[in-house]
């Protein structure tokens, strides 16, 4: 049986344009969904854009126009972004689409229908960028918002109530018997942390005096849907699991789910939605009565000098201006290669030059000198022997980038895919093929050198395809391959008789290198 896996990434807010922390989730998602459709897996792997709430209406106003305009712009930039960095996702989703707001109608109509909604008079703090309500003791005398710091609104209005207190003992059992529910291990502790004090339930409407562009409530149009109910439910809706136009008993909620996606295998987050993605979304999801998400990967964040890059505090890095530079897949490498999953990184340009000296000097090297000892010793043909003398290489390699992979450590499995580079180019030395080929003698050395090294580099193709795509599918057409080969394939493809080509190098040094200059 084919396995499954739908993965998703947090759909982005349409009030700027996207910047390293964006690209890096959605990089990710993309390296892990590649990585999965080489093992076989047939992948749903959905992003998308929140297009909704008070940030994004203000964001509007600001430019002077309507909010729909402006989203559909905004929506626009981060496909062509996503589009630029070869990301393959399956659906880029919009909680302004009709199926959405469908969708979230009827998610409001269960939780209205099951008692689980009233409302009540909110009095409390309220911080617009996070669309985060806080309390008198979280905001403390500053009125700052804990999480990002910024000024906080005091707001004091009528609202729905969604009964999350009903939920804390039986999410708290779900995280207690499921480790790896919420990884890493630290993010776990801090939910757990947070659920240690009595859960409040949760304010899921705004009066439409103060805002405007959003859902409205089934059962009272005077009031919106609060954004983060609105966008975590995108991830329901791009698993198909809910059929809003049929009855509200024969809708798809319920544990079976097999007639879709649901539930998500993995979701991807940055650490600064957690709160949302492990506390709020698992309890709306036991309110309309479906299966929980099988996983949370919550990662660090790009920082500058220590603080967290952000559109509104303004030190974001533009990806796509590396890129042009470097071009796609040195940026996808860098973002990979640099960040640990789970834990903050920095960006400088000395760190991305480095990662890309290793693509250039390493993977880029080796792949120019084997192909141009097999044109010239060869006449580019791919000899015939068996090649295998550096198979148990390979055969750890593979080991090793699966299990770094399956547990999410991206960055060790690029850097074992990277040390197998290097140790092909160490056999190339170890073999000298430019003295074997000087001696008629050891013409079947010199074949059996030129063989291991194209069948190392055929398994590279595989092995770096899922972060550099565009490069891998260039080099796999060099060794006369149509694409490169998937993990499963990647020793077994037939190479003897096949011509390569050769060209420009893989990883060119880009003019004007001055360190000052990268962004
Ligand atoms: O929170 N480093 O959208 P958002 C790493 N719409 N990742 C970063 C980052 C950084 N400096 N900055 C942003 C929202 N990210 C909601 C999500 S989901 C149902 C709704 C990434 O545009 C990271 O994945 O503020 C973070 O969680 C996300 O962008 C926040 O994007």
């Amino acid at each position: 049986m084919t396995s499954r896996k739908f993965l998703t990434t947090p759909i982005y807010y349409a009030t700027g344009d996207p910047h390293i922390g964006h690209a890096y989730t959605t990089v990710l998602g993309d390296v892990l969904a590649r990585y999965y459709r080489q093992t076989g897996a047939d992948v749903l792997f959905l992003t998308g854009m929140d297009e909704h709430g008070q940030k994004v209406q203000e964001a509007a106003a600001e430019q002077g126009v309507d909010p729909k305009t402006f989203v559909d712009r905004l929506a626009a930039t981060f496909e062509a972004a996503w589009h630029q960095l070869n990301i393959s996702h399956d659906r880029f989703i919009r909680t302004t689409e009709p199926e959405h707001v469908a969708v979230v109608t009827a998610f409001l109509e269960r939780l209205w229908d099951k008692g689980l909604i009233y409302d009540a008079m909110y009095v409390g703090w309220y911080c617009i960028p996070d669309e985060r309500y806080w309390t008198e003791k979280d905001v403390g005398e500053e009125r700052l918002c804990p999480d990002c710091q910024r000024p906080v609104s005091h707001v004091e209005e009528r609202n729905y109530f969604f009964r999350m207190s009903n939920f804390q003992a039986r999410l708290i059992k779900h995280i207690e018997d499921n480790p790896e529910w919420i990884v890493p291990e630290t993010r776990r502790n801090e939910i757990l942390g947070f659920l240690q004090k009595p859960l409040q339930d949760l304010s899921i409407s705004r009066p439409k005096s103060r805002v405007r562009w959003g859902i409205p409530m089934p059962f009272d149009p005077e009031h919106v849907c609060y954004v983060w109910v609105d966008a975590l439910t995108n991830y329901v809706t791009g698993s198909g699991v809910i059929d809003p136009e049929r009855e509200p008993d024969d809708r798809g909620f319920g544990s079976d789910t097999s007639h879709s996606r649901w539930p998500a295998d993995l979701h991807l987050v940055g650490k600064d939605i957690i709160t949302t993605h492990c506390v709020y979304w698992p309890t709306i999801l036991m309110g309309v009565d479906l299966p929980l998400p099988r996983q949370v990967l919550a990662h660090g964040w790009w920082v500058a000098a220590e603080t967290k890059m952000s559109k509104s505090l303004g030190n974001v890095v533009d990806p796509l201006a590396l890129r042009e530079e470097f071009g796609t897949d040195a940026v996808r490498w860098y973002l990979l290669r640099d960040m640990p999953t789970g834990s903050d990184a920095s960006y400088t340009p000395e760190r991305f030059l480095q990662r890309y000296d290793e693509l250039a000097n390493v993977l880029g090297n080796l792949a120019s000198r084997v192909i141009s000892m097999i044109d010239k010793y060869r006449e580019g043909i791919i000899p015939d022997a068996p090649g295998k003398a550096m198979d148990a290489e390979i055969a750890r390699t593979l080991e090793a980038v699966s299990e770094n992979m399956d547990a999410f450590r991206v960055h060790d499995a690029l850097a074992a895919a990277m040390d197998l580079a290097r140790a092909a180019n160490g056999y190339v030395e170890d073999r000298e093929p430019w003295a074997q080929a000087k001696d008629p003698e050891r013409a079947g050395d010199l074949d059996e050198t030129l063989a291991t090294l194209a069948r190392v580099l055929t398994v590279l193709t595989a092995l770096f395809e899922p972060v550099t795509p565009e490069k891998m599918a260039d080099l796999a057409s060099r060794l006369g391959l149509a694409t490169p080969p998937t993990l499963v394939e990647a020793t077994r493809v037939p190479l003897s008789g096949n011509v390569v080509t050769k060209g420009e190098p893989l990883f060119p040094r880009p003019e004007l290198l001055a360190k000052g200059d990268l962004p």
